[in-house]
């Protein structure tokens, strides 16, 4: 039995506390979070107990044995750590960690002339950014499911767009936004390719959360009035952004619809609110929904603006400009209050957005929204045909393909299981109808929660992941920063089970869990991919031009190509390393002491390094990662002459 069983249901116990928050309440809320550990804890004791009593009692079928796969991909944003994370499911491994944002010196992240150029460099040869922040992960799609092939992620703080290949896990693409800050929300589009060439979804969309001055340059920074935001198309193939709509409010998650028609974005501050208090004044916020095929229609027709340096196509999707529904680009739909997440139903149906401030969540009707882009529903609310009472902070929903949605409580510290029929049938007036289904104690305050497979239209109702922000004392204590706890439930059933804890560094937000069929990574690269690749012993060799020297070094346990390479004191020195073996796992390193250099070469990879020759000396530049027998003999020596 599981620890949510000896308690009541409803996870709102109290009617009283069923209302919207208010600025004081809100501060009292905030007050009983960080005593929530305390209050909880009998709780925490039954789940413990019983978490312990399902293990005994034997779930093989969660259970990944030594030397067995793990059935699922977990792959996760990581946060403020800038980078990505892939888990297995159910065993909560981590199998890897993905640089993207962030500066890592295993891989070389950052470090690499092939890495820099994809982060991006000044003009002094600097890294324009080395951190960013990253929340929505979300794949390419075929068919209404994921085909394995891409995965886009958001950067928060610098505003940017990266792309992870599916075959090799590693960032090969990163793209700045222009005229937002905020940049939060993201989705792949899920409509099938039109373009035959492209095989794969063909746009990526993109929300910013903060208000600024368009252009940002300093002219309107104390007329808030000025400020505004904007919604962002970008091509999936070339990752350049294809066009910009601007809006009215702000925007924090996106959402697309299976068939490619619209895409929509939470707003909490349709306020235009400068501090948490304005932001927090509307007993309504909206979601904001955009006309795709519409925009790019405008765009097609020259209906844009453009903004300072950028040129990328602006339209106007402001309430003002779009008041005629048949030719509107955004419509508006109210929802209560400060809503955070919008996620789409996997038949295809529905948008849930969660109230955060209010103890609901809305469903709105994606054929009724486009039944008011044709001019035959009166308002935009009456798109929403249900708001069912879930409990108290609900911030992001899942679903299992049942009929059964999952909605994170942050405030209440659980995961609520209510059933989208039920709460369509309550909305129009059954009072009887069966709402909530189950609820059950996380630890603590979830954020995401996601289920396997449940943004895809092959949901399969097996696990759900709560993204809990807080971990308290759930694991060792290892001072004042505490790791966060993922918590994976069985949802097979009526009602959930709680069945694993694990750790994940933080700050990781939201996440995917892709059946491990559709991934198919490779082993080893193609030496002819890289065209810098050093192929033969001949062409491994010393070039001199002036005062840039190009060492070009090829690895193959347990040596370089090379034992010595000399340079003089001052020298601009690239050292190009190809690897040449052909053993799947096989990977060398190349550190070089007091030089900041740090990489490493998969199979028949190549990968550059540039630096200046600043330290005349010896230094023995050595292979880092545990390659062969010989290994810690794998060295050559860099001469540098005074
Ligand atoms: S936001 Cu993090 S818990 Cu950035 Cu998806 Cu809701
Ligand atoms: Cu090559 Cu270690
Ligand atoms: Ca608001």
């Amino acid at each position: 039995m599981s620890g949510n069983e000896t308690k009541d249901i409803h996870p709102a116990i109290d009617p009283g506390r069923r209302k919207f928050l208010g600025t004081t309440a809100m501060a009292g809320a905030a007050l009983g979070l960080t005593a929530c550990g305390a209050s909880q804890s009998s709780g925490d004791k039954a789940a413990a107990g019983s978490a312990a009593t399902a293990a005994s009692s034997g779930h093989d079928a969660y259970e990944v044995p030594p030397g067995k796969l793990d059935s699922y991909y977990i792959i996760s944003s990581g946060g403020h750590s800038g980078e990505v994370r892939i888990l297995g499911c159910p065993s909560g491994r981590t199998i890897k960690r993905i640089p993207v944002f962030n500066i890592d010196p295993m891989l070389g992240w950052g470090i690499t002339n092939e890495s820099r150029a994809i982060i991006g460099t000044r003009p002094d040869g600097q890294l324009k950014y080395w951190t960013g922040d990253t929340h929505h992960i979300h794949g390419s799609y075929k068919d209404g499911t994921y085909d394995g092939k891409y995965f886009w992620v958001n950067d928060k703080l610098n505003a940017r767009v990266a792309r992870i290949r599916g075959d090799t896990f590693e960032t090969d693409k990163i793209t700045e936004l222009p005229n937002v800050q905020g940049q939060h929300g993201l989705f792949s589009d899920k409509r099938d390719p039109v373009d035959a060439a492209i095989n794969y979804t063909t746009r990526v969309f993109a929300g910013a959360e903060f208000h600024i001055p368009l252009p940002n340059d300093g002219r309107d920074e104390e007329s808030p009035d000025k400020y505004g935001c904007l919604f962002t198309c970008l091509d999936a193939n070339s990752m350049d952004v294809r066009w910009q709509c601007r809006i009215d409010g702000n925007m924090d998650l996106v959402a697309t619809s299976y068939d490619g028609k619209l895409a929509a974005s939470n707003q909490y501050n349709t306020e235009n609110g400068i501090h948490y208090e304005d932001m927090m004044s509307a007993e309504q916020d909206a979601c904001v929904f955009f006309h795709v095929a519409r925009i790019e229609a405008a765009v097609k027709a020259g209906k844009f603006t453009t903004i300072g340096d950028s040129k990328v196509p602006v339209v106007d999707g402001r309430k003002e400009a779009n008041a005629d529904p048949k030719t509107a680009l955004t419509c508006y739909v109210p929802v209560p209050k400060n809503p955070h997440g919008v996620n789409a139903s996997p038949d295809g149906k529905y948008f849930v957005c969660s109230g955060k401030l209010s103890p609901t969540c809305s469903v709105i009707d994606l054929a009724l929204v486009n039944k008011w882009f044709d001019g035959e529903l009166a308002k935009p609310r009456d798109a929403v045909v249900a708001e069912p009472n879930v409990g108290l902070g609900p911030l992001h929903t899942a679903f299992d393909g049942r009929g059964n949605a999952y909605t994170t409580l942050f405030l209440d510290s659980k995961i609520v299981k209510w059933s989208v029929d039920g709460a369509i049938a309550q909305f129009k007036g059954d009072a009887k109808a069966k709402v909530i289904i189950d609820a059950i104690d996380v630890h603590y305050q979830p954020g995401h929660g996601f289920t396997s497979m449940g943004e895809t239209k092959e949901p399969d109702g097996k696990f759900f992941n709560s993204g809990n922000k807080f971990s308290k004392d759930r694991f060792l204590p290892v001072g004042p920063l505490h790791v966060e706890t993922e918590q994976l439930l069985d949802i097979t059933g009526e009602k959930m089970k709680l069945i694993h804890d694990h750790t994940a560094y933080p700050e990781p937000h939201d996440a995917i869990i892709v059946r491990a069929d559709i991934i198919k990574t490779r082993q080893i690269y193609d030496l002819n991919e890289f065209p810098n690749a050093v192929k033969t012993k001949e062409e491994s060799t010393i070039e001199r031009n002036g005062n840039k020297v190009h060492i070009r070094l090829m690895s193959q346990a347990p040596a370089y190509s090379m034992r010595e390479f000399k340079v003089k004191k001052g020298d601009l020195v690239t050292i190009t390393l190809t690897n040449h073996d052909k053993v799947e796992d096989l990977t060398h390193g190349f550190g070089i002491p007091k030089y900041n250099i740090n990489f490493v070469v998969n199979p028949q990879e190549t990968k550059s390094v540039t630096f200046v020759a600043d330290k005349p000396g010896i230094f023995w530049c050595y292979c880092t990662h545990f390659c062969h027998a010989l290994h810690l003999e794998m060295r050559s020596r860099l001469i540098v002459e005074a």
